[in-house]
This record gives structure tokens, sequence and C-alpha cells, in this order.
């Protein structure tokens, strides 16, 4: 008999159509660490809506959680769809995949405005410095240097996500590595748990447009740079008794909205990711280095999201019925007086 979390469901509930990303995409890796990362924290899938725009990464509804809703908006809009169906329901958990060319170049606008609301879902940029269902052009990631067979040579300089994600204020910005799939599945468990927009930039390299040893998106140089800030783990609120400490004075814990925690192991480097000058030093260094920092660079966990601020109605809004959802004639007399 296959394996059940505590929910009661085997991995394969978790799955999606088979992929049909070419073999080796790093958008591949990525899904499967969304499906384990669901699967071990015992999320019913049903609970899970799934965003994406348009792109190979945002094809990623269709592989995962079959028996979440998802929707694909517009190229670049979808943190506008993803805003609108949460606010209809608040009791979902977003989880939202996209490209750098789909979030970073057309969809910018949308990336920064979501964050600034601090809807709260998962944002994953599976980042591969092209648009590769395009055919390999170059996108608002790749750095300066970088010749694609099809597009030529890039002058111009690369935005970079975190740091944008930090200047609009994020309350969680992490970066990882589609061939480290140990921390890219760690910081989707802590991301699923985070109130408020969790931004993912993971480098997921383009096997076929993008992968040369020196391109800063490729598997190579991904394995050769990565350099971790912390050994992440992540403890849901109901298992903490049953995991065992690590060594003192070696750990920070970072406590989630839920109970839950995120346990940091200092590696060479004393950084607390609660710090947000540290953080906007730590992307910057590691941007005019060239380097591949990965890990938790920011948290926040105690802003409010959106849905705390908007004085929503405690039944969904989009299970009010039309009698619950019409106001009745002393309420509108009421609101057009105060009008006039
Ligand atoms: C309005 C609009 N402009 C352009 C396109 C063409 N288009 C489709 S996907 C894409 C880029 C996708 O790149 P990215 O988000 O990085 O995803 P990847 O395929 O690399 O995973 C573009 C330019 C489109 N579909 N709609
Ligand atoms: S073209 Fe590139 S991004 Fe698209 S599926 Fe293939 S390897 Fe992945």
């Amino acid at each position: 008999m296959a394996a059940t979390n505590k929910i009661g469901l085997s991995k394969s509930d978790y799955k999606g159509a088979p992929t049909t990303l070419c073999q080796g995409c790093g958008h591949n890796s990525i899904l499967s660490q969304i499906i384990a990362a669901c699967y071990e924290t015992d999320m019913l899938p049903e609970d899970i809506v799934k965003f994406s725009g348009i792109g190979c990464s945002s094809k990623a509804p269709t592989y995962m959680l079959d028996r979440s809703f998802g929707f694909n908006g517009l190229h670049g809009r979808m943190p506008a769809l993803a805003t609108g169906a949460l606010i209809g329901d608040p009791t979902l958990t977003g989880l939202a995949m996209s490209g750098d060319g789909d979030s970073i170049s057309i969809g910018m606008g949308q990336f920064k405005h979501v964050i600034r609301r601090n809807v709260p879902m998962v944002y994953i940029i599976a980042n591969n410095g092209t648009y590769g269902l395009t055919k390999g052009q170059l996108s608002a990631t790749s750095e300066v240097g970088l010749t694609l067979k099809k597009h030529g040579t890039n002058e111009l300089e690369p935005i970079d996500v975190c740091l944008e994600a930090m200047a609009s204020n994020a309350t969680f910005v992490a970066r990882a590595f589609a061939g480290n799939p140990k921390q890219v599945k760690t910081l989707i468990k802590a991301a699923l748990h985070h109130n408020g927009t969790a931004i993912l930039d993971i480098i997921s390299p383009c096997v076929t447009f993008n992968n040369a040893d020196d391109s800063l998106h490729s598997y190579a140089w991904g394995r050769e740079n990565k350099t971790p800030i912390h050994d992440l783990s992540f403890i849901p609120a109901r298992d903490e008794i049953m995991i065992e400490d690590f060594e003192e004075g070696t750990t920070q814990d970072v406590i989630m909205h839920d109970g839950s925690k995120v346990r940091l192991q200092k590696l060479e480097r004393d950084y607390d990711p609660t710090d947000r000058i540290a953080a906007v030093q730590i992307i910057e260094e590691a941007r005019a280095n060239h380097l591949l920092l990965t890990g938790l660079m920011y948290i926040s966990p105690d802003r409010p999201s959106l849905m705390d601020t908007l004085n929503l109605p405690e039944k969904p809004i989009n299970r009010l019925t039309p009698d619950e959802l019409r106001p009745s004639a002393d309420t509108l007399e009421t609101i057009n007086a105060a009008m006039f």
C-alpha cells in the first residue's frame, strides 16, 4: 500500500498531468518540490488555488495538484487575478508559479503591487534569464554580456528579483537554486505558512536555450557558485515536540503566523533575516559580485496581510447567497442619506 501523510493522502494525490516541459528543465524540479512540500505538510489539495501567467514556467498548474482549482492569467497579469480570487475566498492557500519574463518583464507592475498589498500567497518566480516558451529571447533578468543564439548579446543591466521585492516592502523574500531540491522544498514549506506574499526567486535553468556553462542561470554555474547563507528547516506547529534541537547558539527560530517555525542554522556568516537593512545589503552584495546566495533573505512574519486589513465578512464572499449580498432597503437608505 502507498505511504500516506497525516490526512491520509498519498503523494500521487498531489500530482498533476505528466510534464511536457523539456527533460532536465529546472521548472520540473521545482514542480516536484511543490508536490513534495504540499504532501509533507499535509495540505488538503482542495484548499489550494493555483495561479500562473504565460510561459513554460506558467504551465505549472497543469503538472501539479490535479485536485486544486487553477487559473492561467494573461501574460504578466496573474497577480491581479490571484488578488481577486483570494479576496473572493480567503480560506484558500494561493500558490503561484510564474517566470522571469511573465513577472519581471511584462508583469513588473503587477509583481510590485501584489507585494505592496501583501496578498497572502506563495509566489514562485522560476527564473531562467530567458523566455523559454517563445524560444530563447533575452529577459529582464538576463545578465550583461549573455549571448543567446536566437537573440544576440544583452547589453542592459538585469533586474534583481529579490531587490525589487525588498523595494516593494515584501514580507518574505528567498532565493534558491532548482538544483538544490532540499532547500527549495523547505523554503516552499515555509512560504506556504507565511501570512503575506512570499517571494521565492528560484534560479531554474532552461536547458534548451540558456544553459551554457558561463550563463548565470545555468546548472554548471549554479552548482559551482551557490552559497547558502544558512541551513534551513521548517517545523509545523504540531510537530515541534518531535523535533530535536540543534546545538544551542548556532540557530535562530522565526515563528510564523500559525505557530510553525523556520529554524535557521547559521553557517559561516552571522545573518539575521528579520533585519531589513541587512537583507538589502546581502542581496546587493550578491548582485554586485555575481554570487548565487541562497536562503531566506528576509522575513517579517507579523505584518498584516491584505485580508487582515480589508474587513471581509467571516463567510467567504464567493459563498454568500444573493440574499446575503443584497443590502436591505434600510441599509441602502442609510448609505444614500450619508452621501447627500
Ligand atoms: C501580451 C503577450 N505578449 C507576449 C506574449 C508571448 N510570450 C509568451 S510566453 C513569453 C515569455 C515567457 O517567459 P518566462 O515567463 O520567463 O517563462 P519561461 O517560458 O522562460 O519559463 C512571451 C513573451 C504573450 N503570450 N502575450
Ligand atoms: S524551453 Fe526551456 S524553459 Fe521551456 S520547457 Fe524547455 S528547458 Fe524549460
